[in-house]
């Protein structure tokens, strides 16, 4: 079955019932049983939920997977991913990530005696430098947040095939329509679905696929265990939102490439980053590995100063500046005082987050009316 026949239809099926074609909210919180333990498949909505097993056998599909899970947030499903890990474990990450990804590893899973390697997977040797026996895991975001590096998903499995170790991508900024890290060899990818997979900004939530089954069944013994499920609301509406997954991340690919070009003309306009410009380092791997470079678009200014950032920032008008990204409407950020502020200043000067650096989530409005709203603000 191909992408967009899939995102409409996969998972679900018209309500034995009644006939509904959409999912109905399964508002409940437990199932009856016939006799103890002789059910429907349904005990307790921690466990399972019928709408959210819909869901999370579209999320599966996705990503040619076996197995989907989903999540209260993104950060609950890496929350997840940590907690398959033991004191003495050692993750090799990439240095550049979502703020909240690098604080939950550096604030509290270092303190549970996992110990994280920060580097740049975009070099495989970089990444076999910090190998030890002791890594269990590596943690790849590709494109990252916010300065849009891709790694080379398939070279990294491929160099560490023989480890006793786990590869998960964090697969948020690319949607499973444009890369699918899981036939690449990764073991685990992970998704914020408050991002594409939402698409409308009004639903926070997560999820992890994969095909191995020994891995699925640690996954659902934590997400039951530990609890940080979707509620059927929040189910029902990503179920609805990935049915045009395919339709808006088009959309969202054609803008960005504008906005890209456009802001290269710019003159205040130092460096723009975006995969999909022969300008990016990582363009040609992006070509290679994903199938379009996505919504997102970064840039720096020539005064490269928090100030000059806040003045465009205040000015954007069609743009709202706000924290997350993926949703139909375009959103601007400034990384370094809002996702990216709980990395230490000099860290993220180190890896390039410059003050000045200011992250566009593209949306589907008309681009017309996105250029000139960046136009007079950068005036
Ligand atoms: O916000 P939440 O659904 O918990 O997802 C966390 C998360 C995980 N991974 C990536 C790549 C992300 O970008 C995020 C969340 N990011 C933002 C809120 C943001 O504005 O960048």
């Amino acid at each position: 079955m191909k992408f967009g026949t899939k995102a409409i239809h996969a998972g679900v099926e018209p309500d034995p019932t009644t006939g509904a074609i959409m999912t109905p909210i399964y508002q409940s919180t437990t199932f009856a049983q016939a006799s103890p333990g002789k059910h429907k498949g349904y005990e307790y909505a921690r466990t399972q939920n019928p709408t959210r097993k819909p869901l999370e056998a579209a999320l599966a599909a996705l990503e040619n997977a076996k197995y989907g899970f989903a999540f209260a947030s993104g950060m609950a499903a890496t929350d997840t991913i940590i907690k398959m890990l033991r004191p003495g474990d050692e993750v090799i990450c990439a240095q550049d990530m979502y703020g909240g990804t690098y604080r939950i590893f550096t604030r509290l899973f270092s303190e549970f005696g996992i110990k994280f390697h920060f580097v740049d997977t975009r070099d495989v040797a970089n990444v076999k430098a910090v190998l030890t026996p002791n890594t269990k895991l590596v943690w790849l975001e590709t494109p990252t947040n916010p300065l849009l590096e891709i790694s080379d998903v398939q070279a990294i499995c491929q160099a560490l095939k023989n480890e006793d170790l786990m590869v998960v991508v964090d697969n948020t900024f690319a949607t499973p329509y444009l890369q699918n890290p899981l036939d690449l060899g990764a073991h685990l990818v992970t998704h914020s679905s408050t991002k594409y997979l939402g698409g409308h900004s009004d639903v926070v939530g997560g999820a992890i696929m994969c095909n191995d089954s020994k891995l699925a069944e640690k996954l659902h013994f934590l997400q039951n265990s530990c609890g940080a499920v979707p509620a059927p609301l929040d189910c029902f509406l990503l179920l609805r939102s990935i049915k045009t997954l395919h339709l808006r991340m088009e959309a969202h690919n054609k803008n960005a490439a504008i906005v890209a070009k456009f802001l290269e003309t710019i003159p205040s306009v130092a460096k723009v980053i975006y995969p999909g410009l022969e300008s990016h380092n990582g363009h040609e791997l992006a070509k290679k590995q994903m199938r379009g470079f996505g919504g997102m678009v970064s840039f720096i200014l020539k005064d490269d100063s928090e100030e000059a950032a806040f003045r465009c920032l205040e000015k954007v008008k069609v743009f709202t500046l706000a924290e997350s990204l993926g949703g139909v409407e375009s959103l601007a950020c400034h990384p370094g005082t809002m996702t990216h502020a709980s990395i230490p200043v000099e860290r993220r000067l180190e890896i390039g987050i410059r003050p000045s650096l200011i992250r566009l989530s593209v949306g589907v409005e008309d681009v017309e009316d996105l250029t000139a709203d960046l136009a007079q603000a950068l005036r």
